[in-house]
């Protein structure tokens, strides 16, 4: 058994069971030009975090525990794309559209890749999920049973949107989620500050957060 450091109280977690699941850290979400900046965002605040990514993903794989990572996208027909999600409000690139990186979130598309100094290594898992919520319309709750993650460590992109999306996923399907703070970015601040909040609060209900560097820490004693 190991243990981390976390708020709202200590996470005991048995390291056979702790998988590392990085959320949505694309270039469409970071870079400039790709469909977040479109939607009006600064992107350098998920630019800010990637050696902090970096280090936990490191930090997972120099301990050979699971790295599983998503992305959001869609098929270049768009049929798993609800037009509700494409259509609405007035962006400068919708989903499907031509931008300066390719079609928007779609597979395939350069914008849609996952950031090269994250990018997933050979055997790692890659998930595309159409939704939010990386449990929607994939197969990740399958890929979990198989390699027995029930304990899941979060990082990525955006706090409030994608990433508490699927760990309210996880939550009810029974897994224990921690978040790591500065693994995590919102474009906007207090998104991020009250999405931890409400994580944590009620002595847990969605689940843990703590620092990047009391998750390794504790994966060191694990
Ligand atoms: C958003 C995401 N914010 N990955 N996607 O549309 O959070």
């Amino acid at each position: 058994m190991g243990t981390i450091a976390a708020e709202p109280f200590v996470f005991t977690f048995e390291p056979r069971s702790l998988a590392l699941i990085v959320i949505d850290m694309q270039r469409d979400f970071a870079e400039p030009g790709g469909f977040g900046e479109s939607l009006g965002n600064d992107v350098s605040r998920i630019q800010a975090i990637v050696p902090t990514v970096r280090r936990l993903i490191e930090g997972f794989r120099a301990r050979h525990l699971p790295v599983i990572h998503t992305m959001e996208c869609h098929r270049p027909d768009l049929s798993d794309c609800p037009p509700a999600k494409r259509d609405r409000g007035q962006p400068r690139l919708r989903i499907g559209d031509a931008g300066p990186m390719g079609r928007v979130l779609i597979a395939g598309e350069a914008g849609t890749a996952i950031l090269p100094e994250l990018a997933p290594i050979a055997g790692e898992i890659v998930i595309e999920k159409p939704g939010k919520g990386a449990f929607y319309a994939t197969a990740l709750q399958d890929h979990l049973t198989r390699l027995g993650a029930r304990q899941l460590v979060f990082a990525g992109v955006t706090t409030e949107v994608c990433v508490q999306t699927t760990m309210r996923e996880a939550n009810d399907r029974g897994y224990e989620c921690l978040l790591a703070e500065d693994a995590t970015e919102s474009y906007f601040p207090q998104f991020k500050v009250a999405a931890l909040e409400m994580i944590r609060a009620q002595g847990a209900i969605v689940g843990w957060t703590a620092r990047v560097d009391q998750v390794l820490e504790g994966l060191n004693h694990g």
